[in-house]
């Protein structure tokens, strides 16, 4: 169909972000000219965040892959020749049919992505049916959620349900608990400050850092790291001892109220907490209280908080205290950690039955472990890396890139940019942007479902992840029938539970983004019901007893806790947090000339006393390191942290940093708690000058 000379398309950002944003695209003559946030939408309500508003830039840079390629030099060195479709496709399956023949099997094969892209097509429809029909070793993606979200779900049940986002302007108490929104979740800020604005409300942070979003709160509390589940039981202390619980609630919404309220009332007492979390006493006995009475309160609980060792706990635990007070009766109420849950998509789209039984897990936080041969299994003898950019954001980077460098593993990375990751492939596919492929998304962080169109042809020989599949179960002679056209595939994701009911393709082509079937001020758990074994919100949790943890709320210190690993400390006294940069997603952004020059060169934020006692100064180049690696980064006297803590933002690109390394040459890949989830805060290090600092610092 020739398109019209000018037209007006409702697009999704793409991003790994709870409020994917509905944005205008104007095209004109087949070239999308303006883009700007949807005004119409009722969670985007008419603004893009600064990363998205020059998406164009993105989207027409000159630095963009445009063909397939090949590599021609030694591996890490990002030397390609420019290559054929045809070859590249060709060259994958017959490494891909030798590996799957071979005495390794098709287990030797690892798919590696995880949210480049959040389109349920882009990021998980053919790529999983292609895998698990090919035999490939199955990846766990464990690097962001999966700890909170085991923890989140012992608690208050599957589906994760959590407070309305929309009805937040009703809060008298809002709570950022690990969770830097004003740049993670910029329009769930919006209606925190409405909140404010409306019926007076406080809005509390609780972070190690005083973050951008602690900066604009009402209160800061900075615990820390790690210490959150303390944290909350403290809290729960003082609820109970002052006789501001929800009994009503309590009672018919819960089970194990009075197994945790002995708890708490016997092992933390305000100084034991305080000890731990180094809150003091009176800020402890007064947060206690307002959260009980100031209703309805809100507990914004995001992934932050819960990249430690004990994360999973630390999730599961803060998730009882709506219970103990009562907040879910209200809307904008509670908790929330996630709204992703509610979307019941059909899991058909990623027919997990095709994957042979038996066929191995692997944990995406064990990359560099996978790569080494260290887990169970054959060796991963051929890597597919799309929508993601290990090579910057996964732990224990040395290893990981140790992996990567290889001469007998296949790699294939699809891609946008050359990005680190890039530089260790042996053919590279150039991949789609948002605006040059269709998709349908759901939400981390409201509750509309949302369609993105095609808003201009593909540039270049650029291809979408589906297609590539497509291409490539093809050419393995796989059934066509698994692998059908994106609209089929929407259908069927549409064809799912009842909040989907009456949100069909034909609606979403035509209105963009339609609310999931949920009403109007949606309180999940107003009327006490719980969709947990008990049908209560488990304060005591027998599936856990059963997994192996301990029932009841409890605190697990992290694996590199200067409290509880003296010695490890004595080495590496500094717990080091990596939160992005807010120019930055993820490592998305990081070669972007505009980012980049509002995002500075990467920084070591400490506080003066531990400077002081290094010889460091405000602006020095320095470096950090542990037994892992080490990093440079300017210091920055910046008053954000308490003595023994220290935040340095990402993600940068390695070869875009001073030094070559990021901050994940010093991230350990130890696992959480629970659901294998990444421990990229729990991260011991020290500081010194850098030796040979340049006296020009190289241009990041
Ligand atoms: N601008 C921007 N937005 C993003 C992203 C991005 O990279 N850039 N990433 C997106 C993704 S993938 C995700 S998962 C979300 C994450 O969203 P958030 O969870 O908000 O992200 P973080 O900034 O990683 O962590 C939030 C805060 O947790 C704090 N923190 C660290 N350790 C602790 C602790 O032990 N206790 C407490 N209480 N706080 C702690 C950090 O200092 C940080 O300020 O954001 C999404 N949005
Ligand atoms: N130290 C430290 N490390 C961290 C974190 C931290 O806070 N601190 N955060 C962690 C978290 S929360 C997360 S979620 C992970 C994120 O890790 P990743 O998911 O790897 O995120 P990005 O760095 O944004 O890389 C996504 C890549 O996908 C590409 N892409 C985008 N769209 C498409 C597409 O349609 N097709 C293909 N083939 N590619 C596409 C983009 O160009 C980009 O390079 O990082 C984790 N790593
Ligand atoms: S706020 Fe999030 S969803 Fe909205 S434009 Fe920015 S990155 Fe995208
Ligand atoms: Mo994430």
């Amino acid at each position: 169909m020739p398109r019209p000379a000018s037209a007006v398309f409702k697009n999704v950002c793409p991003l790994d972000c709870p409020d994917t944003c509905s944005m205008k695209v104007t095209v004109r003559d087949g070239a999308a000219v303006e883009l700007k946030g949807d005004a119409e939408h009722p969670f985007t309500r008419g603004f893009l965040c600064q990363k998205m508003a020059r998406y164009l830039d993105r989207v027409y840079s000159p630095d963009r892959l445009m063909h397939p390629m090949k590599r021609v030099g030694p591996k890490g060195e990002g030397r390609f020749e420019r290559i054929s479709w045809d070859e590249a496709l060709a060259t994958i399956t017959e490494r891909f049919d030798a590996v799957a023949q071979s005495a390794d099997g098709p287990q030797a094969i690892l798919p590696y992505s995880y949210y480049g892209t959040m389109g349920k097509l882009q990021a998980s429809s053919l790529d999983r049916r292609f895998f698990h029909r090919l035999g490939a070793s199955k990846l766990d993606r464990t690097i962001c959620a999966s700890a909170g979200t085991i923890g989140y779900e012992y608690t208050v049940g599957p589906g994760r349900l959590s407070a309305d986002p929309l009805a937040v302007p009703n809060c008298r108490f809002v709570v950022n608990w690990g969770s830097n929104t004003v740049n993670t979740n910029s329009h769930l800020w919006s209606l925190m400050i409405e909140a404010r604005k409306r019926g007076g409300a406080t809005i509390v942070t609780v972070d190690p850092y005083l973050s951008p979003t602690a900066r604009r709160s009402d209160w800061h509390i900075q615990p820390r790291p790690g210490t959150d589940a303390a944290l909350a039981l403290g809290l729960m202390h003082v609820i109970w001892r002052d006789g501001l619980a929800d009994d009503d609630y309590l009672a018919r919404a819960t089970v194990g109220a009075e197994l945790l309220r002995d708890r708490v009332l016997s092992d933390y007492p305000p100084d034991r907490t305080a000890a731990i979390t180094s809150v003091n006493i009176d800020t402890i006995e007064t947060f206690a209280r307002r959260l009980a009475t100031d209703q309805p309160s809100l507990i914004r609980l995001n992934y932050g908080m819960q990249r430690h060792h004990g994360g999973g706990m630390a999730v599961r635990t803060i998730a009882c205290l709506p219970a103990v007070v009562g907040s879910w009766r209200h809307p904008g109420g509670g908790a929330m950690l996630s709204t992703s849950g509610a979307y019941d998509f059909d899991p058909r789209l990623t027919r997990p039955d095709l994957s042979p039984p038996g066929t191995r897990t692997v944990n995406m936080n064990q990359l560099g472990e996978a790569l080494a041969g260290e887990l169970p299994g054959p060796p991963v003898r051929a890597l597919y890396v799309y929508n993601s950019n290990p090579a910057a954001v996964a732990p224990n980077q040395a290893k990981v890139l140790r992996g990567l460098l290889r001469e007998d593993l296949f790699t294939v990375v699809h891609e946008l940019f050359a990005t680190d990751t890039v530089d260790y492939a042996d053919v590279v596919l150039p991949a789609t942007s948002q605006l040059e492929h269709v998709d349908l998304h759901g939400s981390y962080g409201h509750h509309e479902v949302m369609y993105n169109p095609a808003a201009i042809n593909p540039l270049g020989e650029c291809r979408s992840n589906n297609d590539v599949f497509r291409a490539l179960a093809g050419r393995m002679g796989f059934e066509p029938d698994i692998f059908p056209d994106d609209r089929t595939l929407m259908r069927e994701a549409l064809d799912g539970g009842p909040n989907l009911r009456g949100v069909t393709l034909e609606r979403l082509e035509a209105e963009g983004s339609v609310r999931l079937n949920l009403p109007e001020n949606y309180a999940p758990f107003a009327d006490g019901v719980f969709p947990t074994p008990s049908g209560k919100c488990e304060l005591y949790s027998e599936r856990m007893l059963r997994d192996g943890f301990d029932p009841l709320p409890t605190y697990i210190p992290p694996h590199e806790d200067p409290q509880t690993k003296p010695d490890l400390a004595a080495k590496f006294p500094i717990q080091l947090l990596s939160p992005p940069r807010p120019q930055f997603l993820n490592s998305t952004f990081a070669n972007s000339p505009r980012h980049r020059a509002g995002a500075g060169e990467p920084t070591i934020e400490m506080a003066d006393s531990d400077a002081r006692s290094r010889g460091l100064v405000d602006g020095q180049w320095a470096e950090v390191f542990n037994a892992r690696g080490s990093f440079r980064a300017r210091v920055s006297l910046s008053k954000t942290v308490r003595p023994g803590v220290a935040v340095a933002t990402g993600i940068y690109w390695n070869k875009l940093s001073p030094g070559r390394s990021n901050v994940n040459s010093t991230t350990s890949s130890a696992l959480s708690d629970m659901g294998g989830g990444a421990t990229f805060f729990d991260n011991l290090v020290e500081v010194r000058a850098a030796v040979d600092s340049p006296t020009e610092p190289p241009s990041v």
